[in-house]
């Protein structure tokens, strides 16, 4: 699915930190089902450091690249901020990222009119953060995990409504600006695409269309 290692990915590859991504039935050489309980919280994403140190928790991953990577901040007010943003961004998660991934049909539409209140009120509170600022990025002209995490979930959302974004044009500004980066463009261009969203998910790997979920295809 394209979901929660994406902002991991795109703080990657704006530091231009080299990784690899792998599917969990290719890196265990095991179904998903198997690989789940030998996982520390069962869920991914989960970064595999050295080949040894294992972390979970998008949030924590992208902690943890940012403390590597020498970017983090040290003003504990912009932290508390940038903090309080990458969680009200997350919190987008669900359900617009399992919608988008995996529903269909009249279950599709049900659960984006169910969720269009809450996700259009969260999206105001963001537009209201960075039109109170003058600055490109919720915290500064640099762009941090925060930062990705909303343009996510953002960015997903085009996909459950076209036109979304369209009465946040400080938000479609700040989509702009992220895509814009050298080297998030070339990250966007390369990453599979989530094709026919709403009817048959599926996202193309090297050219190959695979079903969305948890099976190896
Ligand atoms: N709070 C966790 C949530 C992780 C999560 O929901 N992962 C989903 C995919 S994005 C998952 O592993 N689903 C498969 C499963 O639960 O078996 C995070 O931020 O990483």
């Amino acid at each position: 699915m394209r979901a929660l290692a994406e902002a991991p990915q795109l703080l990657m590859n704006y530091l231009n930190i080299d990784y690899n991504y792998i599917m969990s039935w290719d890196y265990y050489d095991k179904e998903w089902s198997e690989v789940k309980p030998l996982i520390p919280f069962k869920q991914l994403p989960m970064i595999v450091v050295d080949g040894e140190h294992h972390i979970c928790q998008s949030i924590a991953i992208m902690s943890y690249i940012e403390s590597i990577s020498g970017t983090i901040l040290t003003d504990p007010i912009l932290i508390g901020k940038a903090n309080s943003i990458l969680q009200s961004a997350q919190e987008l998660f669900m359900p617009l990222n399992p919608t988008i991934n995996f529903a269909v049909g009249d279950d599709f539409n049900k659960k984006r009119e169910d969720m269009m209140p809450s996700l259009l009120s969260r999206f105001e509170d963001l537009e209201k953060i960075l039109l109170s600022t003058n600055d490109k990025f919720f915290i500064d002209d640099t762009p941090r995990a925060c930062d990705f995490a909303a343009f996510h979930h953002l960015d997903l959302s085009k996909k459950l409504d076209g036109e979304i974004l369209e009465s946040f044009p400080r938000l479609a500004q700040f989509i702009n600006d992220i895509s814009s980066i050298n080297s998030i463009q070339l990250y966007l261009e390369k990453r599979p695409e989530l094709i026919d969203v709403s009817v048959k998910p599926k996202l193309v790997i090297d050219g190959i269309p695979h079903p969305t979920g948890t099976q190896k295809t």
